[in-house]
């Protein structure tokens, strides 16, 4: 996969039954409402409608799923977490809905995890992660909104996110702006890694 060509909406599920059934892969994005996912998706596909990019944050509840490049994978786009507005029944529709999909969902390839490059992960960013990590989804870590820090500060920013986060100071984190385009090539090269990762026939 060069670039997504295609992209379309396909359906939105709160329940397992919901989901489509095939084979194809999946690429999930997960993150603090007001992140930028629906954003994030939106420039990596070049398409401004795809998404809807929230005003109110915490808008998007259920698990909208959209085909790419005629079938050869799915995205996901998952509700924004930590939004302080939402109801406890909301919180755990929410948990319900996300733990079915990560706990059993076959096509899953791999979770991006995003954000926001201008602050410090959250309780509820260092939650999921530990949640991804449980599940022993791959995951690949996205920073967001890269346009609004100063070049100075990338670095350390970077460095912050990766301490909270307990991770080691080399892990990979893909700079992204929705912006500047930065950071898509990356995004691409992953998902087109992934795609892969189970088509290679094992010789007997
Ligand atoms: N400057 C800048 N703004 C961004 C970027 N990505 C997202 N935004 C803005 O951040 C706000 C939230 O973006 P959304 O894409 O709606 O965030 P979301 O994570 O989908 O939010 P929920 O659906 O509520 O979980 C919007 O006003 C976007 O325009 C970026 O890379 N740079
Ligand atoms: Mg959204």
């Amino acid at each position: 996969m060069e670039r997504i060509k295609q992209a379309q909406f396909l359906t939105s599920a709160i329940k397992e039954e919901q989901w489509p059934h095939d084979e194809i892969p999946e690429f999930c994005f997960v993150g603090r409402s007001n992140v930028g996912k629906s954003t994030f998706l939106n420039t990596i596909c070049n398409n401004g409608k795809l998404a809807r990019v929230s005003q109110t944050p915490g808008k998007t509840q259920m698990l909208n799923f959209f085909t790419i490049n005629n079938n050869i994978c799915r995205f996901v786009d998952v509700p924004g977490y930590g939004f302080a507005k939402v109801s406890n029944e909301k919180k755990i529709q929410f948990a319900t809905m996300i733990d079915e999909y990560f706990q059993s969902r076959k096509n899953l390839k791999a979770v991006f995890l995003l954000l926001d490059l201008r602050h410090a992960p959250s309780k509820d960013d260092i939650d999921m992660l530990e949640y991804l990590q449980h599940y022993h989804l791959k995951i690949h870590l996205i920073a967001t909104k890269v346009d609004k820090v100063k070049n100075s500060q990338l670095v350390k920013n970077k460095k912050l996110i990766l301490s909270t986060l307990k991770l080691s100071t080399n892990t990979p984190i893909i700079l992204f702006s929705s912006i500047s385009k930065q950071g898509i090539d990356l995004v691409i090269s992953k998902l087109a890694d992934d795609v892969n990762t189970d088509e290679v026939e094992v010789e007997t």
